[in-house]
Parts: structure tokens; sequence; C-alpha cells
């Protein structure tokens, strides 16, 4: 897959983005990230990239013609099409179903905008979705991009090892069957610490008990935590019992 990325900070984007998973991605010729700066397609002795609002008001808009020329850098770049996606608070929730629907495509162009955003005639004129991280207040678009493109490298087939399967995250791949659970809760050595004891189960060895163990608390976790996410799901009888049996261990 390859991501075309538009920012006034492309490093900056590919620095948080190019550790970890997205590193290996990369390494492993499963995800090229490629970075334009508008800036570099701005006229003038100053280059400039932005302009004061028409109707006036605080802040600064971005310039159509240096996104522009940048976006049509990208994509002749490559011959396949892209997709062009606006970050930006007035897009739609940016979730596990979305990264899945974007890695499965061979090409995406991430659009990033900084100061109040960009000319609206851009945006229709060149975007085909707007992306929104979450209701809290950003910078700019860069950050987002930066959680979008870690969602979408640990999707690419081959991204990850044993140790960060993909098969068992909360919002993970498998979890198409079945409801989106919280994850269980995890415990490691020593078995005995002033903090407390680890959970007998996880200690006896047999595997049936161990997998029924954690699916129930991720099930009560689940309940307690998030109930949104059980919100329109109708449980199969099992996954019911274990959280009646999770209720019970509580009380
Ligand atoms: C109300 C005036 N502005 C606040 C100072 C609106 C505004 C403009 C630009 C708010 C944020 C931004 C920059 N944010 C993004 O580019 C952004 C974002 C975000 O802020 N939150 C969640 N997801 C995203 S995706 C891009």
């Amino acid at each position: 897959m390859r991501i075309d990325l538009i920012s006034l900070f492309p490093e900056f984007v590919a620095q948080i983005a190019g550790h970890g998973v997205v590193g290996r991605a990369g390494e492993r010729g499963l995800l090229s990230i490629h970075g334009w700066n508008p800036r570099d397609y701005a006229e003038g002795n100053y280059r400039r990239v932005d302009d004061r609002p028409f109707g006036g008001g605080p802040g600064m808009v971005m310039l159509i013609d240096p996104l522009q020329a940048a976006i049509t850098a990208a994509r002749a770049a490559d011959p396949a099409p892209a997709r062009v996606i606006y970050l930006s608070p007035q897009g739609e929730r940016f979730d596990q179903a979305k990264a899945r629907e974007l890695a499965t495509r061979s090409r995406v162009i991430l659009l990033c905008g900084r100061y109040e955003g960009v000319d609206e005639r851009l945006i229709q004129a060149e975007v085909d979705e707007e992306l929104s991280i979450g209701d809290y207040v950003l910078s700019g678009g860069e950050l987002a991009a930066a959680v979008v493109i870690d969602a979408i490298a640990r999707l690419q087939e081959g991204a990850l090892n044993d140790a960060d399967s993909a098969l068992q995250d909360s919002f993970g791949p498998g979890s198409e069957e079945g409801p989106i659970l919280l994850d269980c809760p995890h415990y490691t050595r020593p078995v005995e610490h002033p903090l407390g004891p680890v959970p007998e189960v996880l200690l006896s060895g047999n595997h049936a008990e161990i997998a029924r163990w954690r699916r129930m608390q991720a099930l009560g976790r689940t309940w307690l935590r998030r109930p949104d996410l059980l919100d329109e799901v109708v449980l199969s009888e099992s996954d019911q019992a274990l959280l009646d049996e999770f209720w019970k261990s509580r009380s």
C-alpha cells in the first residue's frame, strides 16, 4: 500500500508513524509513505500557503493552489487511482471498520490542514472523504494522519509478528464475528507480589478454562466500561451465561 501525505510538516508525521509496527511494515515493503509539502508548490518569494478568511474573523485559511498542486503531484507519482482523505474536525469519525476499509486500498492520499482549515472549494473539488479522529481540538491534521497510518499499517498482511496478533485486538479483524469487546486483564511474573496475586485460573494450565475466564472478563469489562459497544448486540447464549457469571462473581 502507498500513502501520500499532504502536509506543511510531512517529516513530523513520517517520524511519529515510522516506528514500531509501521516502521516494520515499511521495511518489509508492505507500506510506503511519501510526503508532499504544499509550501514547495507555493508561488513568490514568501511562498504563501495561507491567507485571511473572507468575511473576517480570526485565523488563516489554507490557499487552494499550493494544496491542489501538491495533490496533483502526489497523484501523478503513481498510476493507481488514489482516494483523497481530508483529516478534519468536520469529518466522519475514524474507527476500526474504517481502518479495515482503507487498509484494503492500494493508495490513499491524506490531506492535513493547519490554521482554521482549507478553502472549501479545494475540499469540494479534490476530497473524497473527511475523517475526524474524535471530539477534541488538535492544532492540525498531522497527529490524526499518524493515527490513521498506524491503524492501517498494522492491518497490512505480514505487518504484525505473533507477539502483536491483530486477531486478538479488541477491535481487530476477528471481531467481525461476534461483538467487539474490550480486552481481558493481563498478568506476568512474579506470581506473588505485594500488589496482589495472579488469578489462579491463569496458572492452572487448563487452556479451555483460561479461554473461558478471559472471555468472561472481556464481556464483563465491556459491560462495565463501554456498555455502548453492546448496545446493538444480541449476545450468544454462552456469552450471556459468562456475563451472568461475571455479575455473580462481583457481588
Ligand atoms: C472553532 C475554531 N477552530 C478551533 C480553534 C476550529 C478548528 C480548526 C482546526 C479546530 C481544529 C482544527 C485542527 N484540527 C484538525 O485538523 C483535525 C482534528 C481535530 O482537531 N480533532 C479530531 N480530529 C481531527 S482530524 C484533523
